[in-house]
């Protein structure tokens, strides 16, 4: 009985099998006409695996929302998205997937910056082109990677120093009075953080009445931000400049030093220098929260799509393009806000 059934179970595979690939004789001939529908459609779409390193903050959301809003199935795009909740080995693991679906193009905001040889040597392998936004990589091997678009973050570093002259001078502290600051770091080991901690303290040693009194990673997070921030408090009684390397950590700065019962912004007691610009930052440079905001733009969508057009059409490309940043100063904010794309 349990072999009749078994046998009957495999007639029924082999007969559905043979009904799904068309074998049945009262099937129409399969058609060649390329005005044929179903995978020829398929197949002109440009399907664009996309690594994502997670939702962490504004900068973040304004960056996916423009991957999203330009890689449309209108525009004939198959898009399709990864959110690694900023651990690398989950993107490693997206680009095996990626490679396994065989995607036209693997776009790559990497979470940090090592450890990527391997496995972009097996989209290489592959074929995949592999187009890397945002943050860079560190390699030997330049062809690992089509090419790149984001921000140049050793500038920013700069630009903050500059930006932090500026907002003492204005508020009349002169250049003998000793400066005690502290970081909050992004994720370390990310680019957005190597070049902006970099680039400051580059600069600042110009500065030997600036002293840096700690350094910490938030992650790029406001809950981790407001954290640190809280240490911070508890450990320097005199800080009198937040360095934050993005406007998240800032907002949750923010709440630890009026929680603190201290003050903060143009006509508080502590200065926050940040960066990103987002909208929110804006508001808050408004409320005289936030002193000066370092612009990083997020809206590298269009970049990439112009890049894969160039590249569909068998062009070369730029294989290192940096985005124009500006400097943003909470007197200007108010003016300036209603004009901001993020
Ligand atoms: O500053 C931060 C985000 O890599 C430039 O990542 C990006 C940074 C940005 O989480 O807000």
């Amino acid at each position: 009985m349990r072999i009749f059934k078994k046998t009957a179970a495999v007639i029924l595979a082999i007969m559905m099998f043979m009904s799904l690939a068309g074998c049945g004789n009262n099937k129409a001939p399969v058609s060649n006409d390329s005005s044929d529908t179903g995978t020829d459609e398929k197949s002109k779409s440009i399907y664009v695996g996309f690594v994502q390193v997670g939702a962490e903050s504004d900068w973040r959301m304004a960056n996916t929302k423009s991957m999203q809003e330009t890689f449309t199935e209108a525009k004939g795009y198959k898009f399709e998205m990864v959110d690694a909740q900023q651990k690398t080995d989950k993107q490693i693991t997206a680009i095996r997937d990626f490679i396994q679906k065989d995607v036209d193009y693997i776009v790559l905001a990497p979470n940090t910056e090592a450890g990527w040889d391997t496995v972009l040597g097996e989209a290489k392998a592959a074929g995949i082109p592999v187009i890397i936004v945002d943050r860079m990589i560190q390699t030997n091997d330049n062809s690992l990677f089509t090419a790149w678009v984001g921000s140049n973050f050793k500038q920013e570093g700069y630009d903050a120093v500059t930006a932090l002259e500026n907002v003492l001078k204005s508020k009349g502290i002169p250049d003998t009075q000793e400066i005690n600051i502290v970081t909050l770091q992004g994720t370390m080991g990310s680019s957005a953080q190597i070049g902006r901690t970099d680039g400051f303290a580059e600069k600042m040693a110009a500065h030997k009445n600036w002293k840096m009194l700690d350094k910490q990673s938030g992650d790029f997070t406001q809950e981790k931000g407001q954290e640190v921030m809280e240490s911070f408090l508890k450990s320097y009684p005199d800080i009198d400049v937040v360095i934050s390397e993005n406007d998240n950590m800032s907002f949750g700065a923010v709440k630890a030093i009026k929680a603190a019962g201290k003050t903060c912004g143009p006509k508080g007691d502590i200065t926050i220098v940040s960066f990103d610009a987002v909208h929110a930052a804006f508001e808050a440079m408004i409320a005289g929260d936030i002193d000066v905001d370092v612009e990083c733009n997020p809206l590298h969508g269009p970049r990439v799509e112009k890049l894969i057009k160039a590249l569909e059409a068998g062009e070369s490309v730029d294989k290192i393009a940096y985005v124009d940043e500006d400097v943003f100063y909470a007197k200007d904010a108010a003016s300036i806000i209603g004009k901001r794309a993020y």
